[in-house]
């Protein structure tokens, strides 16, 4: 077994014996005790998958070899470097990116590990955001995935080059021919084999370097041994190396020849086909293995360092506050700028923040200005993040991902640099929460604990949002789903100890009026002392489109006298909060006040109120009072495969289908949807379109409520109104 491999001293697990004919420069150098990396040594890669494909254990793998860890951590085990909140350990998922470098052949590796479950999407679009190339992984047995499709949907946005990592060849019916062809299916004939297995399931012994041409064993160590290709492969190894090197000559002009004129391109040359290659991601290299079994990450390792563009081959674009476009170069000397990607909230250290350095470099104990919010920032000690453990650093150069605490004004999206040369760097597009529900406390009096511990909560993920509704009184949960709801409410329990009931959030309804009466009241109590008395007339009717509520009056000869009629709107205004069907507020009303009485000693203000709240609900019971409910613009985006589907749901959901268009490879429909059928839209969508569609919806408008769905309404109403009277 892997975890018991013999103890193998750091530098020799560091690096492999076999060599593969690339050289490599010194590329980093000590800066005061740290160990600074030049961007040319530097690699940003960001691990995407479908969920569970096992991009972790790659990573624990990656660490493993490199001997940036003494033990091999596992997510079955809990022990990952990797996969270290509660809640991952947990569940044994991913949750959150997290980062570790490695050093492998004088790079250093800054391995991004995001989560591969839907509901982290936002995550993984932050990991990528700093990555120079992604390696996607594919499972051996499952083949291309819905959610392989769509990181390798994130990584075209972005135009970032992908390796590709066929893992788990060593499970019950892994099969990489299969798995092979339905990537270059999906993804196109630049996807081609770097390394084959050789053997699989529980026969996996090791790969062929297609590029060297010599098979790498594993026989249950960590380092491979290097032999001849088995014979029976020879054929494989012919054909799959044929695609391999055609993909390489296409890397330039002059290897095209050479190739085209019938020579052999020697090993150098490939890499550096492959690595333009792949730049311009024209090339996406497949490599296979298992990242449990610690088979093929080396070869991966190789390709990672001799593949992936470098920080210095990627300078960006910015812009400068006045909106001039200007680019940031990946040079020390230069004026700095870092985007910050990711924050974490830890309620006893505070505010992390995780940035990426684009130009320049940052010190510890200096000042930093954020340009995204015009505000300095002082910075204390820098760190270099490995899992949970922080390593402190003096400074964090060009290329390189450094964190920082307690910043105090600063967001993810937010750009860090230098004050006497401000830059914008372009920010991070998170998707918007779709998922609501409502949560109230378990224990009394624990409401403010719980906002203010929900509103850190929501600094640390862009994809999370609350919100206290004013029409419903409901305390709203706003994310990507159920089991990133299900993550937010664990961590309330855990990090600042509040624990919440969760409820399906009411629906904001509305009451108004379809017709015009007249209406009466005469209030008039006489107690003792002083009575009251307050008379008024009005005529309630409904407002003018897009009108809430209006308010005149038509008094002749001070029926109504001046100082008592704004107490009649006051009035007014109150008995609208509840309306007489179900108590909900009531919208779009024009009330005049046209007549009334008075008594010189009796009359009041409240009278008055009193008496215009009591004609009002007298008034809207007779005015064919009717529900409102409101209605929100939905887009869904779907592949087209899914339209059909997906509309007879939208019917089923008494949407009305506005249009649609297409989207890139992806069908817009646009929809006006009740928010009532709304609420678990995310859920549903995801299960039709097997977590292929997206979408966004938006408040529009109010509606009235079908007739049948009202007297429910009213009716749930009324009982919930008797059992508080109870
Ligand atoms: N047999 C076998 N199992 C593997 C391999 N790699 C990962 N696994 C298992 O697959 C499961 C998921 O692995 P993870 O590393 O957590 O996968 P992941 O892609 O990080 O998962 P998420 O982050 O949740 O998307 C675990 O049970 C691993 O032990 C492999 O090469 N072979
Ligand atoms: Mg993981």
């Amino acid at each position: 077994m892997v975890s018991r491999l013999p103890g193998r001293s750091l530098t020799a697990r560091r690096g492999l014996k076999y060599n593969t004919g690339w050289t490599f420069c010194r590329l980093a150098a000590k800066v005061g005790g740290e160990q600074v990396t030049k961007p040319e040594g530097i690699r940003n890669l960001a691990l995407v998958s479908h969920g569970g494909a096992g991009k972790t254990t790659l990573a624990e793998a990656m660490l493993y070899l490199a001997g940036a860890v003494d033990r091999l951590g596992r997510v079955d085990e809990g022990s990952a470097t990797m996969d270290y909140d509660p809640e991952e350990v947990r569940r044994k998922v991913s949750i959150s990116t997290s980062l570790a470098p490695v050093r492998w052949k004088d790079c250093k590796i800054n391995l991004i590990d995001t989560p591969g479950y839907f509901d982290f999407v936002g995550e993984v679009k932050a990991g990528m955001r700093v990555a120079e190339a992604a390696c996607v992984l594919c499972d051996a047995v499952a083949g291309v995935e819905v959610g392989t499709e769509l990181v390798w949907g994130y990584a075209a946005e972005r135009n970032l080059p992908c390796l590709i990592f066929v893992n788990k060849m060593d499970r019950e019916n892994a099969n990489f021919r299969r798995t092979l062809e339905s990537l270059q299916q999906n993804m196109g004939r630049g996807v081609v084999p770097l390394t084959i297995p050789i053997g699989a399931e529980a026969g996996l012994r090791g790969v062929v370097d297609l590029v060297a041409q010599r098979a790498l064993i594993w026989d249950g160590a960590s380092q491979p041994r290097e032999a001849e290709v088995p014979a029976d492969m020879a054929d494989e190894v012919k054909s799959y190396r044929s695609q391999l090197i055609e993909a390489a000559a296409e890397g330039s002009d002059d290897l095209l020849m050479k190739y085209l004129e019938g020579e052999e391109l020697t090993p150098d040359e490939i890499w550096q086909g492959l690595a333009a290659g792949v730049r311009e991601r024209k090339v996406f290299p497949v490599l296979a293995g298992s990242a449990l079994r610690l088979l093929g990450v080396a070869p991966l390792l190789d390709a990672v360092v001799k593949l992936v563009p470098s920080p210095a081959q990627c300078p960006v674009r910015a812009e400068t506050p006045e909106g001039e476009p200007c680019e940031c170069v990946p040079d020390p000397d230069a004026p700095f700028a870092a985007l910050v990607f990711k924050t974490t909230a830890d309620p006893y250290v505070g505010r992390m923040s995780l940035f990426r350095v684009y130009s320049g470099k940052l010190q510890s104990d200096s000042q930093v200005y954020n340009a995204t919010r015009g505000r300095l920032e002082r910075v204390g000690q820098l760190f270099f993040l490995k899992g949970k453990h922080q390593e402190p650093t003096a400074e964090v150069g060009p290329g390189d991902i450094g964190t920082v605490a307690k910043l105090q004004e600063t967001a993810t999206g937010d750009t860090l640099c230098d004050q006497a040369r401000p830059v914008r760097l372009p920010g991070i597009a998170f998707p918007s929460p779709v998922y609501a529900v409502a949560v109230s406390p378990k224990a009394r009096g624990d409401e403010e604990k719980i906002s203010a511990s929900l509103a850190r909560l929501a600094e640390e993920d862009p994809t999370f949002r609350v919100e206290k509704n004013p029409a419903t009184g409901q305390m709203l949960i706003y994310g990507m789903g159920e089991l990133h709801l299900d993550v937010i409410v664990e961590r309330l329990r855990r990090k600042f100890g509040v624990e919440v009931n969760l409820e399906t959030p009411r629906v904001p309804y509305r009451e108004t009026i379809r017709q015009a009466v007249k209406a009466e009241y005469k209030h008039k109590k006489q107690t003792g002392g002083r009575g009251q008395y307050g008379h008024v007339f009005l005529e309630i009717e409904p407002a003018e489109p897009g009108k809430d509520f209006e308010f005149g009056e038509r008094i002749f000869g001070g029926a109504v006298p001046k100082q008592y009629i704004p107490a009649v709107e006051k009035g007014v205004r109150e008995a609208m909060q509840e309306g007489v069907l179900a108590g909900y507020p009531v919208t779009g009303v024009k009330v005049t006040l046209y007549d009334g009485s008075y008594h010189t000693v009796d009359s009041s203000e409240l009278a008055f109120k009193i008496a215009a709240a009591m004609a009002f609900k007298k008034g809207m019971a007779e005015a064919k009072p009717v529900l409102l409910e409101p209605i929100y613009r939905v887009e869904v985006m779907v592949p087209e495969a899914f339209m059909g589907d997906v509309m007879g749901d939208l019917n089923k959901k008494r949407g009305r289908i506005l249009g649609m268009e297409p989207r890139g490879s992806f069908q817009v429909i646009r929809a006006m949807v009740p928010l009532a059928e709304m609420f678990r839209y995310a859920i549903d969508l995801r299960s039709i379109t097997q977590g292929r569609g997206t979408f966004t919806m938006e408040f529009d408008h109010y509606e009235e409520v079908p007739a049948h769905l009202a007297q429910e309404i009213i009716a749930q109403a009324k009982a919930a109104r008797e059992a508080a009277e109870k």
